[in-house]
């Protein structure tokens, strides 16, 4: 592509100017790191996004001058440390716009999360013949939580089916609840297409015969503003490494009324009452679900990590990645040998493609030696990949800090490798 053609496309796609984006990534040190002697092009946010200062500097800042136990220390630091961490759990209820604090649990990820609402809600409430229902495009962290506690309970996982662009058959979907459906569990967005779900639609379906729904939410959160009473969902599951927080921190969002009826998902400290020989009583939510010393710096970087993207602005977030989209779908138009994998009309956040005579673990490798960093295979959503009878794609995924040039330069690897394996 010549420079002027680069430049007329950026300037379509470059968005509105709200976003400084050179600001942003000044932000983020490690977009300065060096990769097989080029400058780094990190498209792989899907799977962890990089950290803003914001954040790494609240880890520090809590571990130099306020780290103790929390919830157990009559000292002043255990007093700072669990202001901390209450206050992260505050931050995350305006996150998610959930009414109360105790509907926040901490939990490592958006996978314990949903195993979490599995192995309690689930083992409590699914009878031999309930019906599960979960969508085509799900991550395996929405799938086989689910067929576990159907094998031990008797009751039936069904898939909802989607179409080959990403998007679920919402007739289907009708057509498959009914008053055996105990629970939906769906993706927000999905990991493989970027596809973004109508879950208010579907949680509004599932809610008429008395079922709850399951949103994982791990892809969404980096891209949409979250509203679980908007969307009115009764759980909501995400993880904080993949929206700028640290990793193995994430919040598993629940109604109070669900919620405070669950038996605990793992026992131990923190999550009691008393205990007795004869038997112990467990705490009120959230502190039933969180057993043992949580994760109480990674709490305080997630609440950091939110602060950023309020800061950075949500909408302004969205509008940026959506121009990011806009942008490599249409240069990826045109070009013959390049397939598209998720063209929903709703899309965020992912570019999933394959490359004809390309391996794409091959399209991986060779975009890495030029510095830009994708990911490649199955994206932990096997079916998805047997709906179009593939067993990998490449898929780039963006954050806020991406830029149109760092597109191009995507693009710009990809005639290497069309160079190199002659196609
Ligand atoms: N997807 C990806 O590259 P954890 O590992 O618990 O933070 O997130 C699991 C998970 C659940 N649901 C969705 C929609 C996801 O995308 C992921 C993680 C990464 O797409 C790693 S496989």
């Amino acid at each position: 592509m010549s420079e002027t053609a680069r430049k007329e496309n950026f300037n379509q796609y470059a968005g509105n100017g709200i976003l400084d984006v050179d600001a942003i990534r000044a932000q983020f040190p490690i977009l300065q790191e060096k990769v097989h002697g080029n400058d780094l092009v990190y498209l792989d946010n899907g799977a962890s996004s990089q950290k803003p200062l914001a954040v790494t500097e609240a880890l520090s800042r809590y571990y130099a001058s306020q780290h103790a136990n929390v919830h157990r220390g009559v000292h002043e630091l255990s007093d700072r440390a669990t202001e901390a961490y209450e206050n992260a759990r505050k931050i995350a209820q305006k996150f998610v716009n959930a009414r109360h604090a105790e509907e926040i649990i901490f939990v490592r990820g958006t996978t314990e999360g949903l195993n979490l609402v599995a192995e309690s809600y689930g083992r409590d409430k699914l009878q031999p013949g309930d019906e599960i229902l979960v969508s085509e495009m799900e991550h395996h962290s929405n799938i086989v939580p689910w067929q576990l506690i159907a094998e031990r309970t008797g009751s039936v996982v069904k898939m909802i089916p989607m179409d080959d662009a990403g998007e679920i058959l919402f007739d289907e979907y009708q057509q498959l609840v009914s008053e055996k459906t105990r629970i939906v569990a769906v993706t927000y967005v999905a990991n493989s297409l970027g596809t973004v779900n109508p879950i208010r639609e579907m949680t509004s379906l599932a809610h008429e015969v008395g079922a709850v729904t399951v949103i994982d939410a791990a892809q969404a959160a980096p891209h949409v503003a979250l509203d679980v009473a908007r969307l009115d969902c009764d759980f909501l599951a995400l993880s904080g490494h993949k929206m700028y927080g640290p990793t193995g921190i994430g919040i598993l969002y629940g109604k109070r009324e669900l919620l405070s009826k669950m038996p605990p998902y793992q026992g131990g400290g923190e999550m009691i009452r008393q205990v007795t020989f004869e038997g112990s009583t467990y705490a009120d939510i959230p502190h039933r679900f969180e057993a043992g010393t949580p994760n109480i710096a990674d709490a305080v970087g997630f609440g950091a990590a939110c602060e950023f993207m309020w800061e950075t602005g949500i909408d302004t977030i969205a509008r940026h990645e959506q121009s990011l989209l806009d942008y490599i779908h249409e240069r990826a138009n045109q070009m013959d040998d390049v397939r598209m994998y998720g063209t929903a009309k709703l899309k965020a956040g992912v570019f999933a493609f394959t490359l004809n005579g390309i391996h794409a673990h091959d399209i991986g490798t060779i975009l890495d030696r030029q510095g830009v960093a994708i990911r490649v295979g199955h994206h932990c959503a096997m079916p998805v990949m047997r709906h179009f009878n593939i067993a990998a794609t490449a898929r780039a995924s963006f954050a806020v800090y991406n830029t149109h040039a760092e597109i191009d330069r995507m693009f710009d690897a990809l005639d290497d490798a069309r160079e190199l394996f002659g196609v």
